[in-house]
């Protein structure tokens, strides 16, 4: 959808808007169902980049502390646990700028993706920037979806991030995109954009080819040391709003209301959910920040008749459409 059409939907009435998601949610996903995902950073700190929002960069002095990558052994006990907890997808992060075929890490990590694989969840993973091989060998070892968030507008990138550039990213999520994996591309909210650039990252992300199959909306999650550390919270509406835009654009994606979990109320969750959101990470621990309790989730799910979405491993990408360019329209 382009800019001014998004503008459109955001400047209605509060309740027309979720009225208008509502309608689109349930002509796609009728089913009261929502994914749960679990994620684990198999790879955590130290990272060179310097993302201005991340616990993560080893330019910045967090609570995180840098650690090796972790053994198979012990992240596949962490997969099957996540299974038999009722994750459908494992998503494995790495605090790396990317990785590079050839190298022992990468071979590290394809032998740990070909076992995970094996447990039957949808595997994603987030590992930094990808070429055209990486991204192939990463499909051939059982990568469904690859995770790689644009995270705000083309605008506000720059101020957010300096080591790595917009078009770095878009250059990634082709690659994935080409390699037949699935494109789990979102931003995060709170960056101190304005609502245009929240519109324009919506703008870009509705305009890929093929859609992405998820689409992620974080709340930022503030750390401490890092240049964001103060930044306000989102308010609780223009969250709704945003989940609400993204269902409309993005009709075919899974909405996945993200990090920020543990700063909302139950009930402004709810109303994510009849916006759009049917996707959510689930465990008590994100990357290197809290969610809410499993149980807690659970109960939550059970009050609201929402059931977990039933576990899809043969998920094809979503297919290219010919009408629409294959590049993302950039102003
Ligand atoms: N290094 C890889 C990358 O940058 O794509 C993967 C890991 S990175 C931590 C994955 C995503 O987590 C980021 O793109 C961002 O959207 C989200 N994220 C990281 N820190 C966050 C925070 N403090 N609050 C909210 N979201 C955050
Ligand atoms: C995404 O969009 N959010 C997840 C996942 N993709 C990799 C990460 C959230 C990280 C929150 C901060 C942390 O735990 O360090
Ligand atoms: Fe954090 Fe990923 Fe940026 Fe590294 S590249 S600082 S892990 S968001």
């Amino acid at each position: 959808m382009q800019f001014d059409e998004l503008k459109e939907l955001y400047d209605l009435p509060f309740f027309d808007l979720i009225q208008r998601s509502r309608k689109v949610h349930e002509a796609h996903w009728p089913e009261n169902e929502v994914q749960l995902c679990t994620l684990l950073s198999i790879k955590t700190g130290g990272c060179s980049e310097d993302c201005s929002y991340c616990a993560q960069s080893a330019r910045y002095s967090t609570p995180v502390e840098a650690e090796r990558l972790m053994e198979k052994d012990d992240i596949l006990e962490r997969a099957k646990f996540a299974r038999e907890n009722g994750s459908t997808r494992f998503c494995m992060g790495a605090a790396w700028k990317g990785v590079k075929d050839g190298t022992r890490r990468f071979d590290q990590v394809l032998d740990i993706v070909e076992s995970v694989a094996e447990l039957g969840m949808e595997v994603c993973t987030t590992l930094g920037e990808l070429g055209e091989v990486e991204a192939q060998k990463l499909k051939e070892a059982g990568v469904t979806a690859y995770n790689h968030n644009i995270d705000t507008s083309p605008e506000h990138y720059k101020n957010i991030v300096t080591t790595h550039s917009f078009q770095d990213r878009l250059n990634t999520l082709r690659h994935v995109q080409d390699a037949g994996m699935s494109v789990c591309s979102g931003g995060i909210l709170g960056l101190g954009e304005n609502t245009d650039d929240r519109l324009k990252m919506l703008e870009v992300l509705s305009s890929f080819n093929p859609a992405p199959e998820s689409v992620p909306i974080n709340s930022l999650v503030p750390i401490p040391g890092t240049p964001m550390a103060e930044q306000q919270g989102v308010d609780s509406f223009e969250v709704v709003r945003m989940i609400a835009i993204a269902r409309i654009a993005i009709p075919t994606a899974k909405v996945r209301l993200s990090a920020g979990r543990c700063q909302m109320s139950e009930e402004l969750q709810t109303l994510c959910f009849f916006a759009g959101a049917n996707s959510i990470f689930y465990g008590d621990k994100l990357l290197t920040t809290s969610n809410p309790q499993s149980e807690a989730d659970q109960a939550l799910l059970k009050k609201l008749g929402l059931r977990p979405q039933q576990p899809n491993r043969e998920l094809e990408p979503p297919e290219a459409e010919d009408t629409k360019p294959r590049e993302p329209a950039l102003a």
